[in-house]
């Protein structure tokens, strides 16, 4: 009864293995796909691109969760140094891509968004990444209106007591080592998981030779126990600890704690009757406590902005808890209706003389909190031949600002939205048709989704600080997103290939704008704006001979911020790749080609909560190669040479290079030189 993706064909099978978690599943590593070495992930199914995280991938990713998306079509990633990059989907950054961590959201703590949630992501912890376009499912939590992105392991009932294991090494250029393990253990009703994970690099340096201010630690422990009294039920108690330290290239604090402590509880009951298919729910804790300094990784420089070794320490709790039920409903209808609730926590406390003062002495300061409380229900419906799949959720969403003063420039005044308090009832929703043909390789689809999203915290409280009328941005607006998807995929024998297209009104978007004038001073503002953006992915592979296959995708996206009648800031041009392998049983070798054309449309100084706009971008190509061998099966060793001609580029999506001591400043954060690296993957 397995309901891993690998076997089952229809979205709906997808949605609920990817809903109900935890899953009494196999742990089926997922199908090679004809790619051993991960150079470009694939939609299979409408909507929803589905990748194996343990599987090697080129470019060599960072161990954190930003740039294992890098390879899926339409993600950006914007850089900052070496690792906890920023994902962008269609030019859609931070909130409107929803992370889901095995069911739970962790979010970061970092006021200068050092911290996206996926930098508390440890990627081959996880059995499968999953991704889905547009607001097409209301499963997953509120705000999607990007994306979902899930990050989800399998829980698995072992037939008989035994023991199994895995782990890989990785060794690379510029110092990076990563070690991976898992152990696991039980029998018929009990289960015990333990994971570790360490990661490191050192500075690159870019394909000119200059080093960038990059070098990473990070570190990660998780271990499940699982009760499974029968092949229908499982709970499962799961906890992580996790901590690292980053070196940023694009600012003037560097990140030397990125600490995680996570508890869940989850509970699942399958099969309970005809109409009750399954029962499940989950509550979870997670704490994040950041420090971010301007002196431990970097030889400290006295500044205007800060003449003395200074300190900040934000730090987040979120709770959550979610329960749903699947129904088995008259003429093959399927629904799954629930509840999600999530609360946050949000403190800070800071020093701008760590000698003087030092930050551990200070109290934390709770400057805001979050509450939402969701419910939701989407159904699956066989018609015409195909079936429908929609979905309704609504939200009620809560935030309190508590800070009672703000710093204007040097000073402190008081905050005109002291512990005001902002209620909102937001909805969204989604109805598409998907078609398959009878015996027929096409499948096509067509919906429409709507999505309100509430403010994060950063754009109610960080990001921008202030609104074009008033020192506070508490007041922003939610953001309303209305979005067609369209698309195909055709599975051939020899030819595969799909593409999906979306058009997409923002009302009220929320942009970051930098450098608005406001009496004597130059602020950082949060405005609503309208805007639109169309665009969209397409991908084919081509077995040309036997042994010989190709791989090429494209994505695409343009926008424009109607209220400026400015281009739409942050959107990444187009790329394209192209990648050609052979393949024998035991070995492969391949060459990536990724292509990406400079970027003209732009809005300097406009832009999200992570970056804005710095101007135009030259194109650029680069080369890289890869080998794999399968010395037995469950051992793979892979290999690559990532910007083989040593190309020096920096992508269009970058934060601006900072002045950093020893350093030489550039105007983007430039990508890697050539890098080097060879992974030994292994099952016991
Ligand atoms: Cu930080």
């Amino acid at each position: 009864m397995s309901i891993h993706p690998a076997t089952c064909k229809s979205p709906l099978a997808i949605a609920i293995a990817t809903l109900l978690v935890p899953s009494l599943t196999h742990a089926a590593a997922e199908p090679a796909l004809g790619e051993v070495v991960v150079t470009a992930a694939r939609m299979q199914r409408p909507l929803e691109v589905v990748t194996d995280p343990k599987a090697p991938r080129q470019p060599l990713p960072a161990h954190d969760g930003a740039d294992y998306l890098k390879t899926i079509p339409g993600f950006a990633v914007i850089r900052k140094g070496g690792t906890d990059g920023d994902p962008v989907f269609r030019g859609m950054a931070a909130s409107r891509v929803n992370i889901s961590v095995d069911g739970e959201q962790a979010l970061g703590g970092c006021g200068m968004r050092m911290d996206p949630p996926t930098a508390y992501i440890y990627p081959e912890t996880f059995d499968r990444v999953v991704v889905v376009k547009g607001p097409q499912t209301v499963l997953h939590g509120p705000g999607n209106s990007a994306a979902t992105v899930i990050f989800e392991r399998d829980r698995v009932r072992l037939a008989t007591p035994g023991v199994d294991g895995e782990g890989s090494l990785l060794g690379g250029s510029f110092g990076r080592n990563d070690v991976v393990a898992r152990l696991r253990l039980g029998n018929e009703q009990f289960q015990g998981e333990l994971q570790g994970t360490r990661a490191q690099a050192d500075d690159y340096e870019d394909g000119a030779g200059r080093e960038v201010h990059s070098a990473y630690e990070r570190w990660s422990g998780n271990g499940a126990l699982a009760w499974t009294p029968d092949e229908r039920t499982v709970v499962e108690l799961t906890g992580a600890l996790s901590d690292g330290e980053a070196s940023y290239a694009d600012r003037a604090m560097d990140g030397v704690k990125f600490a995680r402590d996570n508890v869940g509880l989850k509970f699942e009951r399958r099969e309970l009757g005809e109409v009750l298919r399954k029962v499940e729910a989950q509550a979870y804790y997670n704490y994040v406590d950041h420090v971010m300094d301007n002196y431990s990784l970097r030889d400290f420089v006295p500044s205007a902005m800060m003449p003395a070794p200074a300190v900040s320490n934000p730090d987040r709790k979120t709770t959550g808890a979610r329960a749903a039920v699947e129904l088995a409903l008259p003429r093959g209808a399927v629904a799954t209706v629930g509840l999600d609730s999530q609360r946050n926590v949000h403190t800070l406390r800071s020093t701008m003389n760590q000698l003087t003062m030092p930050y551990e002495l200070r109290a934390r300061v709770e400057d805001a909190r979050f509450e939402q409380l969701g419910a939701f229900g989407e159904f699956v419906v066989p018609a015409g031949g195909g079936r429908v799949v929609a979905g309704l959720r609504g939200d009620q969403w809560q935030a309190r600002d508590q800070r009672e003063t703000l710093r204007i420039g040097m000073s402190n005044v008081p905050n005109p939205t002291a512990k005001a308090q902002r209620d909102d009832t937001l909805w969204s929703g989604f109805a598409r048709y998907e078609r398959g043909q009878e015996d027929g390789p096409l499948t096509w689809y067509g919906g429409v989704g709507h999505v309100e999203r509430f403010p994060d915290y950063w754009e109610l409280v960080s990001a921008g600080k202030e609104s074009l009328d008033s020192l506070s941005a508490f007041g922003t607006r939610p953001e309303r997103t209305t979005q067609l998807d369209v698309g195909v995929i055709s599975a051939g024998d020899t030819l595969s290939f799909s593409v999906s297209g979306f058009y997409s009104r923002v009302d009220d978007f929320i942009l970051i704008q930098s450098g608005v004038p406001k009496g004597m001073r130059s602020v950082t503002v949060v405005r609503n704006i309208d805007a639109e953006t169309w665009g969209g992915e397409a991908d084919a592979s081509w077995w040309i001979a036997p042994g010989w296959k190709a791989v090429g995708t494209l994505a695409y996206v343009q926008g424009q911020n109607n209220s400026d009648d400015r281009p739409l800031a942050q959107l990444a041009p187009l790329e394209a790749r192209v990648s050609l392998s052979y393949e024998q049983a035991a070995w492969s070798a391949g060459a990536l080609f990724r292509g990406v054309l400079a970027q003209d449309r732009y809005a300097v100084n406009q832009g999200n909560i992570v970056g804005q706009d710095l101007g135009p971008t030259p194109g650029f190509g680069v080369l890289s190669l890869n080998a794999g061998w399968r010395p037995r099966p469950g051992m793979l060793v892979s290999a690559g040479i990532d910007n083989l001609l040593d190309r020096d580029y920096a992508e269009h999506l970058s934060r601006s290079g900072a002045m950093v001591a020893g350093f030489e400043q550039t105007t983007r954060v430039h990508e890697a030189g050539r890098t080097l690296w060879l992974k030994l993957s292994a099952e016991l």
